[in-house]
């Protein structure tokens, strides 16, 4: 046997490498053997993902201090490095012989794998994790390999990702993620994404954006695939609304902190971050990759995320990272409208109220399995996926985007909507907050591949469908001089539109950017929903189209997309043609 794997014998459990041996998966035995030959562990640990196995995993997270058990059952908290609470991007590689715009590459002779991999795991144990990106026995099915040095990353795909061990029967191929602490030192810290050979690796890093290779590691490697084989693969979140004449189910792509979860939460949830949207029978088709939310924390208080607020303080597995943790072992983050504790420990050490530092971190976060939530939706896990009939879009705009506007086509959404994305940064990235950023999709900082090759698989897709989602643009965050124009609670009229909207039950108003909702509508929409008067005046603060703003957009994203060789010539028709509307309105 020339892959055998039998020499792990001395460093693993006999049993279980047999177990590998008998999968007769010659791609997976030589994956193991040669990240053991190089990372050099003390000794390997096989889960195959039964409940020992989890136990196990937990527990080493604990041992070695990754995680803290807090008082209430089930949790634990994990602190980050100072340095190391969000997406690095700038430490973050597409592997690529020729440079690509906005996309972060560098080329193989750049970067030495072996040289900063080599004895990585000396000492330590190593883990290794099978999964399914989205339902087992699915036509959407990807399966990954997770091979890492840190037991609470493990835990966190444990809580996050399905697993599926037979799965990996005969040669079925896999995604491949090496990750290892390595000595946290930050300033070696990468993420190099391999897409050739379906491989992440990620070093000197803990924070799970960078760590835990299952999700936004494994978003660059499907979406490469995605635009191969002609289907999507997006950072949306998917959400069956209740209409008039039934349920139907939403994604929606909201940059992180811009109301994504919270949106996720007013419908049955199938997905808060990821979709997988495939076409079968003319139709648009959607499952989640993932099982669990790893959801950012800061601002979650009993009133507006009541939901989410009791799956945080219920027994059963959370594990909260970068909050503050107080004395009798409980957790306090910013935003939560509870009492400021005067003490306790967050990602920097220790903390007390009068040094006037937030408590906790803006991207301190909870992974927690989607199952906990009540508002879950009964097709969470359908291998045959829901079908999607509205697209949202969504931004954080202080100033121009109305908080709803609906698309006139597939195309009009896709690239004057989505592509078209300006949303104000994040913390859940590395560097200043509130400036504003060309976002497309939300999902720029996950792109692989140019954003010409991105779009025109989109449109092919859209092409391909015999009734096209709706797509929605969404923004809560207009604002005047007097500040926010519009309550958290106001989004739940945004979206009884688009639901009225794909049921046809509302007319819209036409505009050069995409039809609007009628005054009216709205109107008997915020009683009903909200029970809530909505002034006249507050309509016009909202919905008047800011035409000369516009057109400076449309400019400015033009000359993204004329400036990259492969954009394809729909989008330049399709943003001039929004151009002379606004010129002629
Ligand atoms: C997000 O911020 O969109 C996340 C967390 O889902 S991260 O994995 O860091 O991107
Ligand atoms: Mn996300």
């Amino acid at each position: 046997m020339s892959h055998s794997l039998l020499f792990l014998n001395d460093l693993s459990q006999k049993e279980k490498v047999k177990e590998i041996e008998s999968l007769n998966n010659s791609e997976l035995n030589e994956f193991i053997i040669n990240t053991v030959k190089l990372c050099k562990p003390k000794s390997v640990y096989i889960s195959i993902g039964d409940k020992d196995d989890k136990e196990y995993v937990k527990k080493k997270a604990i041992e070695t201090e990754e995680e803290i058990v807090l008082k209430t059952e089930g949790h634990t908290i994990h602190f980050d490095h100072p340095l190391d609470q969000a997406r690095a991007k700038d430490d973050t590689f597409i592997l690529s012989s020729s440079p690509i715009p906005y996309v972060n590459t560098k080329s193989e002779n750049e970067i030495d794998i072996y040289k900063l991999f080599n004895g990585c795991m000396v000492g330590r144990e190593m883990y290794i994790g099978f999964f399914s990106l989205g339902p087992r026995n699915s036509p959407f099915q990807i399966l990954a390999v997770q091979i890492t040095d840190s037991p609470y990353v493990l835990h966190s795909e444990n809580i996050l990702y399905r697993n599926a061990f037979e799965d990996f029967y005969k040669n079925s191929s896999f995604l491949k993620f090496i990750h290892s602490k390595g000595n946290l030192d930050i300033k070696n810290r990468r993420i190099i994404i391999d897409r050739e050979n379906n491989t992440v690796y990620s070093i000197n890093t803990t924070y799970a954006g960078n760590s835990v290779g299952l999700k936004k590691l494994a978003l660059r490697l499907t979406i490469t695939k995605s635009v191969k084989e002609g289907w999507l693969s997006e950072h949306m979140a998917i959400i069956g609304f209740e209409g008039k004449k039934g349920k139907h189910y939403f994604t929606a792509s909201f940059p992180s902190g811009s109301g994504k979860t919270s949106t996720s939460m007013l419908g049955r949830l199938v997905s808060d971050d990821l979709a997988f949207i495939r076409e079968f029978n003319g139709k648009a088709l959607a499952v989640n990759p993932e099982i669990g939310v790893f959801g950012i924390i800061q601002g979650i208080n009993q009133r507006d995320d009541p939901i989410i607020w009791k799956v945080l303080h219920t027994p059963g597995e959370v594990i909260f990272s970068n909050v503050l943790m107080t004395e009798d072992k409980s957790v306090y983050w910013e935003g939560s409208e509870v009492e400021k504790p005067y003490s306790g420990i967050n990602y920097e050490g220790y903390w007390s109220k009068e040094s006037g530092k937030p408590a906790s971190h803006p991207n301190a976060r909870f992974t927690t399995p989607i199952t906990a939530f009540e508002n879950l939706d009964e097709n969470y896990d359908n291998p045959n996926g829901v079908e999607i009939e509205g697209i949202i879009f969504g931004v954080k705009d202080y100033s121009l985007s109305p908080p709803v506007i609906e698309a006139f086509s597939w195309n009009h959404g896709i690239i004057t909507i989505g592509a078209s994305m300006e949303s104000a940064r994040t913390a859940a990235v590395i560097g200043k907050s509130d400036e504003y950023e060309f976002n497309p999709m939300a999902i720029l900082d996950f792109m692989p591949v140019s954003l010409g090759i991105y779009l025109k698989n989109y449109i092919a897709f859209g092409r391909k469908l015999t009734k096209t989602p709706k797509i929605f643009g969404f923004n809560y965050f207009l604002k005047d001089e007097k500040g926010f124009l519009n309550k958290k609670e106001d989004k739940k009229v945004w979206i009884r539109w688009a639901i009225e909207r794909v049921e046809s039950n509302l007319d819209a108003l036409l505009t050069p950017i995409g039809f609007i909702p009628k005054y009216d509508d709205l109107e008997k929409l915020f009683l009903e929903t909200l029970n809530k008067e909505y002034k006249k005046e507050e309509y016009e603060k909202q919905f008047t189209i800011k035409l000369r703003k516009y057109l400076e957009k449309v400019d400015r994203i033009k000359l993204i997309y004329s400036q990259i060789s492969d954009t394809p010539t729909e989008v330049i028709e399709e943003l001039e043609k929004q151009k002379d509307r606004l010129l002629k309105y």
